[in-house]
């Protein structure tokens, strides 16, 4: 049994005493506390024990997420990729549309349930009802104050009867173009939150990690509509670079008109708070005529020289300013090498710089990235081909938008990319997955080996 309560209170800190109850992330089942031995199985509550065939202890057995429609709340993802939800006040599953309505009537909100470690579901969409058992089904039901209401609506989140036995996704849920990197010796974890149609989604989480296996969430640290004045939706594919103790975060923002335009925030910590350092976009989405201002990233050479890049359709890359927020548009070169579609990452090993990129589309199977060498941050740039790809044995698809980190005072290194959530993925279910990257002894990278 995990203390529901208890847990979480130590993945958030500060959170205060009267708070809204925490649930822990990842794979858990949901026992009835008045029908102890009974667990919320797809929309039935139907009893489980030890000797339960596979599928049944599957069918029990919930990935608790970062919530569809609010990061304030949770979704529960069944071991086949959907998401419970209600659909005329009954409790189903079904696989994620990524439109407002199914994200709102798949998102659940903890309340305190009716015995101490327990959790009651209120609806993000319906908040005057809860999810509770009725005639052994779940029902998504009104509120009553009474005894027997608050028992049926009750539930254990106790360990899964299905353990997860996959590596990735390495943070549970739908999280797309990470952006991993090391701060002070911690690996920090920057991606899209993803799951929305038209990836619409408005705000950035952080997450850390000593491991690459156990990770923090840091919550929110930057939610467009609220935190920055020129945009509102579209926060893709975040980088974020220090200098000076101070933390900067590239993002993307969109507004209801216009283009997609590039923003910087900064925070004094790598977790934020951020805010918007300019108050209008770092890149305008119609400063340079070619490609979309998204996907930019930062790479610091070892003299302390930031140069930024980004771009979909047209690379580009420019020297940044000290300040970080600033560069000369004057200096700023097309870099698109063959293939490339977007997602550029720089870094540099042993004197030879990388260039690594997306190619096709990220709602392709065939989503992929490439590589390039160079002797500087700018090229010239020698293409090397393709590194990461589908894995169709594994039922891997759409492997892109990655970033590399180097294990701090090691040769180690890894990526860490997205791909099509497994199962029952695409181009907006994407979930986020690390794997080693390997070197040749002439510098060339390996092809990754891709693993679930
Ligand atoms: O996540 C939204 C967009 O999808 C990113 O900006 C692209 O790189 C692609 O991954």
């Amino acid at each position: 049994m995990l203390p529901v309560l208890a847990v979480l209170a130590a993945v958030l800190p500060g959170t205060p005493a009267l708070a809204a109850p925490t649930v822990p992330t990842g794979a858990r089942s949901l026992e009835s506390v008045n029908y102890p031995g009974r667990y919320m199985r797809q929309g039935q509550l139907d009893p489980v024990s030890a000797s339960s065939d596979a599928q049944t202890k599957a069918d029990a057995t919930f990935t608790v997420v970062n919530g569809l429609a609010s990061p304030a709340c949770y979704s529960l993802q069944t071991k086949s990729g959907l998401f419970l939800r209600h659909r005329d006040f009954r409790l189903r599953v079904d696989a994620n549309t990524g439109d407002p309505m199914f994200r709102a009537d798949a998102t659940f909100c903890p309340v305190d349930g009716s015995v101490a470690g327990s959790v009651a579901f209120t609806s993000y969409n319906y908040p005057s009802r809860r999810i509770r058992h009725r005639d052994f089904a779940l029902w998504l039901d009104p509120f009553q104050d009474t005894a027997a209401f608050k028992a049926d609506s009750s539930f254990r989140v106790t360990a899964p009867w299905t353990p997860k036995t996959n590596k990735g996704p390495v943070i549970p849920g739908l999280f797309a173009d990470p952006h991993l990197t090391v701060f002070n010796g911690r690996y920090y974890l920057y991606p899209t939150t993803d799951g929305y149609a038209g990836w619409s989604s408005p705000y950035y989480k952080a997450f850390s990690s000593t491991d690459l296996v156990n990770w923090t969430d840091h919550g929110v640290i930057l939610d467009l509509g609220p935190d920055v004045a020129w945009a509102d939706n579209s926060a893709w594919a975040p980088a974020v670079a220090t200098r000076n103790g101070r933390y900067h975060l590239y993002f993307s923002g969109g507004a209801a008109t216009g283009a997609k335009q590039l923003g910087v925030a900064v925070a004094d910590t790598p977790t934020g708070p951020f805010r918007d350092a300019l108050g209008r976009p770092l890149v305008r989405g119609d400063q340079f005529s070619g490609g979309q201002a998204i996907d930019p990233m930062v790479f610091t050479d070892t003299d302390g020289q930031s140069y930024l890049y980004w771009g979909q359709g047209v690379a580009r890359a420019v020297r940044l300013n000290a300040d970080m927020t600033s560069f000369d548009p004057a200096q700023v070169r097309v870099v698109t090498p063959a293939g490339y579609n977007e997602g550029s990452f720089v870094f540099k090993r042993n004197g030879t710089y990388y260039l690594m990129w997306s190619e096709n589309d990220t709602r392709s199977e065939d989503y992929r990235v490439a590589y390039a060498t160079g002797p500087s941050p700018l090229g010239p740039w020698t293409n090397r081909g393709v590194v990461l790809q589908k894995r169709l044995d594994a039922g891997i698809k759409g492997t892109g938008h990655h970033s590399v980190v180097q294990a701090p005072g090691t040769d180690t290194w890894y990526i860490a990319y997205h791909r099509f959530a497994v199962p029952a993925g695409n181009g907006t279910n994407r979930e986020t997955t690390i794997d080693p990257l390997a070197f040749n002894a002439d510098g060339t990278i390996r092809p990754v080996v891709v693993s679930l």
